[in-house]
C-alpha cells in the first residue's frame, strides 16, 4: 500500500460494542524483508499525541523501520502516514548535530562537552551569584521523556529556585490542562479510546483528526463502516474530512467564523437546558454552579448565536439534539478551541455540556481534552511545565511540603509565591534582559512560537545568553550561545503518557550519532557540575539511569490522581501500555475516570482554585473552601467577546493556521523522509472560492498575506475554508532554504503574521485568530504545494492533484493471541477490568 495516498489504511468495520479489529501495519525502508530485520525494539510512535504502540526494527545497528503492535489498546496494531514514514530516517540524516557548538567570534564552532557544559555552567553560576535564580528561563517540550521532564523540573525548582518554566506544552495544550482544572479540579483525562467504540455520536471541536491523529480516525472510520455508526458532529470552519463525515453520518458540520467559539457554545449548552435534555437530579448532586451557568447562557439563542458565528440557526438546533438526545457522546476538543479565542472557556464549555448531561464515567459517554504531542501530557505531570510535579498545586503549602520532604530541601526554595511563568512572558523577560540565561531543550520557537520576527531578535540578541539542545541545527539552534547535541527517539530508553493516560515505554533501539548525549544525561552533567545538594548536602539529583529516574517520579506521584506506582518498566515492555492511575487498588491501570464519579474538586486535593473565565482573575482558597466542592464538578460559563483583532478595511480577512497530514511542526523529522516531504514540499494558503473570486486569485497563484507584523509569500490553494476566512499550515520555516527567510527571499512561516497575544486563563497563545490581506503578487505556474488527499483539497467537484508516492507499506488484518486486552472474546477492550467499573448506566 501508498499509505501517502490512502492515509488512513483498509477498512476493518467493528459494530457498535464491539471490539476493534487489529491490522499491523508496517514499514522497512529501502525494500529490506522483514526476515532480515535482527531485532524488534518495543516503543510507541513519537509523531503525534495518539501513542501508537509499535517496534523498531534495527539492522546493522540501524533503525530500518517500524511496525504497529496488534496488543497494545491505543492502535491495535496500526499506524499513519507520519509513523510508518517519518518515524525513523531523521536518524540517520548527514545532518545531525555530532559535537556541541559554541559562540566564538560570532560564529558558532564544534567544541568537547567538557568546554561546551563548562561554558553554560560558568554562565549559570555567575548570574546565580550577581542577579539571583530569577536570571533563568527553561523553555522545554512536548516531546522528551517522563523521567527527563522530572528531572529538569528537580533541578529549576529545587536545585536552582526559578519559576521560569515552562514548556512549547504551553503552545499546545496548556488549555486542556486548564480546562479540566477548573472543571473537575486537576488534570487527567476523563475519557478513553474505548468510548470511539461503543458510542452514539462524536463531537470535534476544533479538532481536524483525520491529519492529526490519523489511527484514532481510522477507529472512528471503522465505526461508520460497521452496524449502529455514530453521528459525526464537526465543529471547524473548514469543510474538513470531519465535516464530510458529518455530512454522511447524519450529523452537523458547524463553521463558525475562526474566534466564534465561545458564542457556539453558549448556544448549545442554551438549547440543552432549554430542552431540558440536562440530567437535573445529576446535576444538583454532583455538580456546583448550575444557576449562573444558565443565566450567562440565556441570552444566547439559536438566531443570536447564527449572526455572531455565521451559522445557521437550524443547524446550531440540530446539533444541541443530537448531543441532547443521544445515549452516549464522545467530545473530542483541540486547537480550534486551544489556539482560538476564548480557549478555556469554550473547552471548559465543552466539559459542561457533559457534566449537564451526567453524560462521562461509562463507556462511550467522554470527553477527550485532547492533547498534540506525544509527551505533552508527562510534562504536565511532571512539573517541567511550570506546574508543580505530580499535580499538586504551587498555592497550597501541603503540596509544597510534600516536595520539599520528597526532595529534601525548604520549602521556601520551591518557587510558589506566584504562579509559574508562562512561555510567552518568559519571552517578554528574555527580550528585557532580566531572564539572561534562557535554556531551550526540544522546541523550534524562532519558527513555532507567534509573530516570529521578534521571537528571532529576542534569541539573536545580546541581552539574554541562549542554550539550545537538539539533534539538529534548527532555525533557533542557529541563534544560540552553545548547542547541545541530542539523542533522538529510539537512541535513548524512557517512558511517555499518551492522550488517554496510557504509558508507554520506549526502548533504545540503536546508539546515538557522534557525542549526542540523551536529554536525560545532559540534564544529570549540568546537575553534577552546578553541584546542586539537598539539605543534607548530598547530590539533589540522586539518579543516573533512565529506570532510576521513573523510580523518582513514581515516588513523587504516590497518593496524587497521577499515581504511576503500580507501574514498573518490565511491566510496560508487555503486550500494551497502561493508562494511569495504576497502583495497589488498580494494578492493570484505569481505562476510565470518574465512573463513582467523584472529582479531585476538593479544596486540599485539587491543581488550583481555578480563575474567572472571562478575565482570567484567580479564585481564592478562602473562595474555593467557601464553594465546599466535596468531590462535585464545576460548571463555569463566560459571555462570548470578539477576538483581539477584528477584520478591517485594511486587513479583511480572517487569519487561521494549522496543520497538514504529512509534516509534524517545523519539519524537523517529517522533512527528512523523501515521501512525507514530497507529499507537501512547500507552504500555501487557503482561500474561499468566493474570496479568491472577489480578489481575482486563481489556484496556484503566487499571493502576499499580510498582517499588521509581517508577509509571507506562497501559493494559493483555492480550498475549503469559509468565506471571510483562510488557513495557512505553519510547518514553513527556512532551515532548508538558506538563501530564504529574514535574511534572504521571501519568508513563509505562517507565524511571521500571528500576534502577542494569549488566553487569560491558560496563557496559551492564540494562532487561530488575527485578520490579513491577501493579494495576487505572481501568476501560477501549477497547482498550489497542498495535498490533495485531506482538508487543503480543492473543493469537491474540481480538479485535484494527485498526492501519492509513499514506498510500498504492508498491512495484515490479524487475530491478536488470546488474553490480551484487545481480544474480541474478551468482549470490551479494556486493559484494566478490575478499574472499569460500569458506574451508572
Ligand atoms: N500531521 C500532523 N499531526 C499532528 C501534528 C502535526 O504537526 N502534524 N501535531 C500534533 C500536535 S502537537 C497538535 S497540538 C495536534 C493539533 O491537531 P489539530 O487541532 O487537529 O490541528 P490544527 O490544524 O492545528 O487545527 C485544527 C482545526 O482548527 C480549525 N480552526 C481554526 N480556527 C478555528 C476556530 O476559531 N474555531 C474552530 N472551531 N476551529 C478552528 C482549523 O480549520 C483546523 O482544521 O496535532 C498533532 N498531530
Ligand atoms: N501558527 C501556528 N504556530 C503553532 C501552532 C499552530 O497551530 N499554528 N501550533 C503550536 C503547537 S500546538 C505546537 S506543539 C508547537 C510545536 O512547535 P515546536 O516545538 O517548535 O515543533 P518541533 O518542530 O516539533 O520542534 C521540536 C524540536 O525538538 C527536536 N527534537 C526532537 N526530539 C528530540 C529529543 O529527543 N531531544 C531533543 N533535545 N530535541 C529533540 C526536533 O529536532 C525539533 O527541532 O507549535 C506551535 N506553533
Ligand atoms: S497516529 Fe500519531 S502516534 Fe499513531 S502512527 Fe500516526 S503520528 Fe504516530
Ligand atoms: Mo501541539
Amino acid at each position: 500500500m501508498d499509505r501517502i495516498a490512502d492515509i488512513w489504511g483498509q477498512r476493518t468495520p467493528h459494530d457498535r460494542g464491539t471490539v476493534w479489529p487489529a491490522r499491523v501495519d508496517s514499514h522497512l525502508t529501502d525494500g529490506i524483508p522483514e526476515a532480515e530485520v535482527d531485532r524488534w525494539v518495543v516503543s510507541a510512535c513519537l509523531l503525534c499525541s495518539n501513542g501508537c504502540g509499535c517496534e523498531i526494527a534495527v539492522k546493522d545497528g540501524r533503525m530500518v523501520g517500524i511496525r504497529g503492535r496488534a496488543t497494545d489498546v491505543i492502535n491495535h496494531g496500526r499506524l499513519g502516514p507520519k509513523g510508518l514514514y517519518g518515524s525513523t530516517p531523521f536518524a540517520s540524516s548527514a545532518d545531525r548535530l555530532t559535537r556541541p557548538l559554541v559562540r566564538d567570534g560570532g560564529q558558532l564552532v564544534p567544541a568537547s562537552w567538557e568546554s561546551a557544559m563548562g561554558r553554560v555552567v560558568e554562565v549559570s553560576q555567575r548570574l546565580l551569584r550577581e542577579k539571583g535564580p530569577l536570571s533563568h528561563g527553561f523553555y522545554t517540550s512536548g516531546q522528551l521523556f517522563a523521567e527527563e521532564y522530572y528531572t529538569l523540573a528537580v533541578i529549576g525548582k529545587a536545585g536552582i529556585g526559578t519559576p521560569h518554566m515552562d514548556g512549547n506544552t504551553r503552545l499546545c495544550t496548556a488549555t486542556a490542562a486548564a480546562s479540566m482544572k477548573e472543571s473537575f479540579g486537576c488534570d487527567g483525562q476523563p475519557g478513553s479510546y474505548t468510548d470511539i467504540d461503543s458510542c452514539d455520536a462524536i463531537f470535534l471541536f476544533g479538532h481536524n483528526m483525520p491529519e492529526t491523529q490519523t489511527v484514532l480516525w481510522a477507529r472512528i472510520l471503522d465505526r461508520l463502516a460497521g452496524g449502529q455508526p455514530p453521528a459525526i458532529v464537526c465543529v471547524d470552519p473548514r469543510r474538513t474530512q470531519v465535516a464530510e463525515a458529518a455530512a454522511a453520518s447524519g450529523g452537523v458540520h458547524l463553521a463558525p467564523r475562526p474566534g466564534t467559539n465561545q458564542a457556539l457554545m453558549n448556544g448549545l449548552t442554551r438549547e440543552l437546558i432549554a430542552n431540558g435534555w440536562h440530567d437535573a437530579a445529576w446535576v444538583s448532586e454532583r455538580t456546583v454552579g448550575f444557576d449562573d451557568l444558565a443565566a450567562t447562557v440565556e441570552p444566547y439563542t439559536p438566531e443570536q448565536v447564527g449572526q455572531i458565528c455565521g451559522i445557521d440557526p437550524a443547524d446550531l438546533r440540530r446539533a444541541a439534539a443530537i448531543f441532547g438526545t443521544s445515549e452516549r457522546v464522545l467530545s473530542t476538543v483541540l486547537q480550534g478551541f486551544y489556539q482560538s479565542h476564548q480557549a478555556t472557556a469554550a473547552s471548559v464549555a465543552v466539559n459542561n455540556l457533559h457534566l449537564l448531561r451526567g453524560m462521562l464515567g461509562r463507556p462511550g459517554a467522554g470527553i477527550l481534552q485532547m492533547n498534540g504531542q506525544p509527551t505533552a501530557q508527562n510534562n504536565r505531570e511532571c512539573g517541567a511545565d511550570g506546574d508543580l510535579p505530580g499535580f499538586r498545586n504551587w498555592d497550597n503549602d501541603k503540596h509544597v511540603s510534600e516536595l520539599a520532604r520528597l526532595w529534601n530541601v525548604d520549602p521556601l526554595v520551591i518557587p510558589h509565591w506566584a504562579p509559574p511563568t508562562h512561555a510567552m512572558q518568559m519571552m517578554r523577560y528574555a527580550e528585557q534582559g532580566s531572564i539572561s540565561f534562557l535554556w531551550i531543550s526540544a522546541t523550534n520557537p524562532a519558527v513555532s512560537m507567534p509573530d516570529s520576527a521578534r521571537i528571532r531578535r529576542i534569541l539573536g540578541g545580546q541581552q539574554c545568553f541562549v542554550v539550545v539542545q537538539d539533534l539538529f541545527l534548527t532555525e533557533t539552534a542557529r541563534l544560540a550561545d552553545v548547542v547541545l547535541p541530542a539523542a533522538g527517539w529510539g537512541e535513548k530508553t524512557g517512558t511517555f503518557t499518551n492522550v488517554s493516560r496510557t504509558v508507554h515505554l520506549s526502548d533504545k533501539a540503536v546508539d546515538p550519532p557522534g557525542e549526542a548525549k540523551s536529554d536525560l544525561d545532559i540534564f544529570l552533567l549540568y546537575a553534577e557540575r552546578m553541584g546542586f545538594t539537598d539539605s543534607d548536602g548530598a547530590p539533589l539529583v540522586r539518579w543516573r539511569t533512565p529506570e532510576e529516574a521513573f523510580a523518582a517520579w513514581q515516588e513523587c506521584s504516590r497518593g496524587r490522581p497521577v499515581d504511576y506506582t503500580g507501574l514498573s518498566y518490565d511491566k510496560l515492555r508487555g503486550p500494551t501500555g497502561i493508562a494511569w492511575p495504576c497502583n495497589d487498588q488498580a494494578p492493570d491501570g484505569t481505562d476510565r475516570l470518574y465512573t463513582d464519579p467523584v472529582f479531585p474538586s476538593d479544596t486540599d486535593q485539587c491543581e488550583n482554585y481555578g480563575h474567572d473565565l472571562l478575565t482570567g482573575g484567580t479564585v481564592t482558597r478562602q473562595e474555593h473552601l467557601a464553594m465546599r466542592p466535596a468531590g462535585r464538578a464545576f460548571l463555569k460559563g463566560a459571555p462570548y467577546q470578539p477576538a483581539h483583532e477584528p477584520v478591517s478595511a485594511e486587513y479583511p480577512l480572517l487569519y487561521s493556521t494549522g496543520r497538514t497530514v504529512y509534516h509534524f511542526h517545523t519539519r524537523t523529522k517529517t522533512a527528512r523522509s523523501a515521501a512525507l516531504q514530497q507529499a507537501a514540499p512547500d507552504a500555501w494558503v487557503e482561500l474561499s472560492e468566493t474570496d479568491a473570486a472577489a480578489l481575482g486569485i486563481t489556484e496556484g497563484d503566487q499571493v502576499a498575506v499580510e498582517s499588521p507584523r509581517g508577509r509571507i509569500e506562497v501559493r494559493a490553494r483555492i480550498g475549503r475554508v469559509r468565506p471571510g476566512a483562510v488557513f495557512a499550515p505553519f510547518h514553513y520555516g527556512y532551515w532548508d532554504l538558506d538563501a530564504a527567510g529574514p535574511d534572504g527571499g521571501p519568508a513563509r512561516d505562517a507565524n511571521e503574521l500571528t500576534m502577542t497575544v494569549w488566553d487569560p486563563v491558560s496563557k496559551q497563545p492564540l494562532f487561530k485568530t488575527a485578520a490579513c490581506r491577501v493579494t495576487k503578487i505572481g501568476d501560477a505556474t501549477g497547482p498550489a504545494p497542498a495535498p490533495s488527499t485531506a482538508a487543503s483539497a480543492p473543493p469537491q467537484g474540481r480538479p485535484a492533484p494527485a498526492t501519492a508516492g509513499g514506498q510500498p507499506t504492508v498491512t495484515r488484518i490479524v487475530t491478536p493471541t488470546p488474553g490480551y486486552p484487545n481480544d474480541p472474546s474478551l468482549g470490551t477492550d479494556s486493559p484494566a477490568p478490575t478499574s472499569t467499573v460500569a458506574g451508572r448506566k
